[in-house]
């Protein structure tokens, strides 16, 4: 499944790409559905509880940022979430045999479009009480730096939880003026390969400025013994569970947490929360290309 290196790489960089996890059939399969609901968006001009839509987004041109909870919507998103091979990988990376979901999406950068991702942390958004949950992301394309691939500043899941606050309010993004991402790593994959980020990793990524679209499929798993310290209700959190049993004696470990509150004035999707940032937190974006 997974060599010495590549868990090592991940455990000492906070990231990993991995490749030819799906099939080109998958592959193609993801891509024709995603296609489809690109299509469905068409009818809408507003974001709605399943579509975020790019600020230029027209019926006649749509532009679909997200899909706000694709396994929700259809099966083959769904299958994608329970693949044995992911779930085997995030398994052996989180060192649980237990696995919890809790998010899903599929971010879209189109065709010489795609809103950036500022730079964050995920836990930023949701600290556990331990910290041992990740991110896979699903390539339905290639995934490279021209099309706005994932970046990731490597330890930086070893460090501090950094300030994601402006004016008071959480905004969904770095605001510590001594953050730098001078020393971003890409991960650049083909077509069915998987991105894994450690929920503490400082991430983002750039628009997409190819004319090849980039489609990541995001899954956010957790250990089977962690539990959401801005809560849940017992019923949405064992209906996360994908291996193991809904456990009520979380692990409790020494991890450092910035509660998201006070609360976003925007709210929606990151990019709806990031869009009240002052300035982009991209400093070296052209060395990351
Ligand atoms: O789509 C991307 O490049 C980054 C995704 C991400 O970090 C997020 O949606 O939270």
């Amino acid at each position: 499944m997974l060599t010495k290196d590549q868990i090592e790489h991940y455990h000492s960089r906070g990231y990993l790409g991995v490749e030819g996890v799906f099939t080109a059939a998958e592959v193609a399969e993801l891509g024709r559905v995603t296609d489809e609901f690109v299509e469905q968006s068409r009818a809408f001009t507003q974001h709605t509880d399943i579509f975020d839509l790019e600020p230029d987004h027209t019926p006649e041109a749509p532009k679909l940022r997200r899909l706000k909870g694709p396994v929700q919507v259809h099966d083959v998103y769904d299958r994608a979430l329970r693949n044995d091979k992911v779930l085997d990988i995030v398994s052996a990376l989180m060192g649980t045999t237990g696995v919890r979901y809790n998010g899903n999406k599929l971010n879209i950068k189109g065709a010489r479009s795609g809103s950036p991702v500022e730079w964050h942390q995920d836990w930023s958004f949701y600290p556990h009480t331990n910290d041992d949950l990740l991110a896979v992301g699903i390539c339905i394309d290639e995934m490279t730096a021209a099309n706005g691939c994932l970046l990731v500043i490597p330890g930086s899941h070893k460090g501090p939880i950094l300030d994601h606050h402006q004016d008071g309010h959480f905004v969904g993004a770095v605001t510590d003026p001594a953050f730098d991402d001078g020393n971003a790593e890409k991960v650049e994959l083909a077509a069915g390969g998987i991105s894994i980020h450690h929920v503490r990793a400082l991430h983002g990524s750039l628009p997409n400025r190819s004319p090849h679209p980039r489609r990541l499929l995001l899954f956010q798993y957790a250990s089977d013994d962690s539990w959401p310290l801005l809560g849940s209700d017992w019923d949405s959190y064992c209906a996360g569970y994908l291996r193991g049993e809904p456990c009520n004696q979380p692990r409790v470990t020494n991890v450092p947490v910035r509660l998201a509150l006070p609360t976003s004035l925007k709210g929606g999707s990151i990019y709806e929360t990031q869009t009240v940032l002052r300035a982009s937190t991209f400093k070296h974006a052209d060395a990351s290309r």
